[in-house]
């Protein structure tokens, strides 16, 4: 079979061209994903492009993605990048991965094993905003989940992510080797800290001696992660067919920008990201709020007013003029007054950049795609602000328009009349909420009153019923396009 590892690629393809014989899975990575493909992976093959580094990446994926593994070791574990600029692209052969496990391939106790060998330092996560097991609204481990229901009562054959990272850890401590670090790389506020809180309360729960161990011995870096890699197509993969020279199905496609705040708390070794340009700080947490308040939190308002209005991708969105004004607005006058940030933070030229790479024609980033999961990213996209705001008695028409948004998108009709596939975990419940009042205004403060979602104090509260209800009637009345352009 030919493939990227016995192939020769076209002559403009970047290659890894250290040894890659002297790299060791010291990091596990779960969530073999699109988008760590594209940056902690790059990241990692960039150090050991431009250092000795020996630290490799073993990558699971816990939830599908078994064809994804199987494809990457066909080729070796090598897989490309394609850096997808307006003018020009980039193409990056990886060769940071050394290895790969998937509990459908390979057992639940080969992944744990893995995690539990000595030279492991780091388990690191992109593992979607659920994948943490935890109330949306306040951070916490939700015991309800199903998930942690089934692990606690079988600890041993985990099926979440906490319950494989608990389980690795307890065999660790059982066997007398040193603990790992854990890292979050998913755009959840607070990322190590809502890790931790939901890892030790799941351990305590199964073993409070455990718990207690962990908590001495293990840390939890925030991290703040940035790159716009929207999932592969059949367009992106011919593309990339075409740019190297031979087929990869573990390729990949995104923006030039990237961005990785880090925060230096590893409780073992790490690698030297800054060679590829991380900064490792003292405190992420402002740098966190700032992207996800004005990149994420911009995107789900493009995405559900986008998608409501008939735009496919976010670049689309970028030629309406009403749209792209009304993102920058939410950006400058919705989201960056709440923020606190260090002194010297240039935050409309942030602002300003983030909307010349929404901008980016070359990407085709789906509105449908941003606007999953809704539940679990509204609170930390726009919940954390709309607070700031009640306090402060100022104008969040911006933040009201995108809760609007989602509430009509989740409603599951379009404003044509036809069907939204609308995925989120908690769609069942939503769909129930929304099928007992159809397009009706009614709804909002039913969905306001989801406590997961929306903490009493906004959910109850009459200024934010009534600011959501109007735009949510201005969306029935006048459609997406023309209450976006009215903002
Ligand atoms: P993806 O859909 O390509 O990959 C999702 C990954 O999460 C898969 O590896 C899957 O196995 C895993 N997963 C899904 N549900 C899980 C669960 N309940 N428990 C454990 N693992 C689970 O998505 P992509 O693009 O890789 O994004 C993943 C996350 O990375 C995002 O949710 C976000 O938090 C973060 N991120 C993504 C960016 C992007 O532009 N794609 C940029 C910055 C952060
Ligand atoms: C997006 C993010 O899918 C989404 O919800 O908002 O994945 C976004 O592309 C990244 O955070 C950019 O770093």
């Amino acid at each position: 079979m030919t493939n990227i590892s016995n192939q020769t690629l076209n002559k403009s393809v970047s290659l890894p061209t250290y040894d890659r014989s002297r790299l060791k899975s010291r990091i596990v990575h779960l969530g073999f994903g699109a988008f760590h493909r594209a940056h902690q992976g790059l990241f990692t093959d960039e150090v050991a492009l431009k250092s000795e580094s020996d630290w490799g990446i073993c990558e699971v994926n816990l939830f599908g993605g078994e064809a994804l593994i199987t494809s990457l070791r066909e080729q070796d574990h090598l897989y490309t990048v394609a850096e997808k600029g307006a003018e020009s692209t980039d193409v990056k052969v990886i060769g940071a991965v050394t290895e790969s496990l998937h509990p459908e391939l390979d057992g639940v106790g080969a992944v744990i094993e893995k995690m539990a060998e000595p030279q492991v330092a780091i388990v690191s996560m992109t593992i979607t905003e659920k994948g943490y097991c935890a109330d949306p609204a306040t951070g916490r481990l939700d015991k309800n989940n199903p998930l942690v229901v089934a692990d606690l009562a079988e600890p041993t054959a985990p099926k979440s992510a906490l319950g494989y990272i608990v389980q690795a850890l307890k065999v660790r401590r059982d066997r007398g080797l040193a603990p790992f670090t854990v890292m979050s790389c998913d755009n959840v506020q607070e990322n190590g800290h809502v890790a931790k809180a939901a890892i030790l309360e799941f351990a305590r729960l199964q073993d409070e001696e455990l718990g207690a161990w962990i908590e001495a011995n293990v840390t939890f870096p925030c991290t703040m992660v940035d790159r716009i890699v929207p999932a592969a197509t059949k367009e992106t993969l011919d593309e990339i067919t075409e740019l190297i020279g031979v087929e990869d199905p573990c390729g990949i496609a995104c923006e030039p920008f990237r961005q990785w705040v880090i925060e230096d708390n590893f409780v073992a070794d790490r690698p030297d990201w800054s060679i590829a340009g991380a900064e490792f700080v003292a405190d992420v947490v402002p740098y966190e709020e700032m992207k996800l308040r004005m990149l994420n939190g911009s995107h789900s308002f493009l995405a559900y007013l986008g998608y409501l209005g008939g735009y496919a991708h976010i670049s689309d969105t970028m030629t309406d003029e009403g749209y792209r004004k009304a993102a920058f607005d939410m950006m400058m006058k919705a989201q960056a007054p709440s923020l606190n940030m260090p002194a010297g933070t240039d935050l409309e030229a942030y602002a300003t950049l983030l909307i010349n790479r929404f901008t980016n024609p070359s990407l085709k980033h789906q509105t449908w795609q941003i606007a999953m999961d809704g539940s679990q990213k509204i609170p930390q996209r726009m919940g954390g602000s709309l607070k700031h705001h009640l306090e402060q008695g100022s104008e969040f028409k911006w933040l009201a328009a995108g809760i609007a948004g989602w509430m009509r998108y989740v409603s599951g009709v379009d404003e044509k009349g036809s069907d939204i596939d609308v995925r989120d975990p908690m769609a069942a419940s939503l769909r129930e909420v929304c099928e007992s009042h159809g397009v009706n205004v009614s709804v909002v403060p039913a969905l306001l009153s989801i406590e997961a979602i929306f903490p009493v104090e906004i959910g109850l509260n009459p200024i934010v019923i009534d600011a959501v209800s109007s735009a949510y009637q201005s969306l029935i009345d006048n459609g997406a396009k023309a209450t976006v352009a009215s903002l």
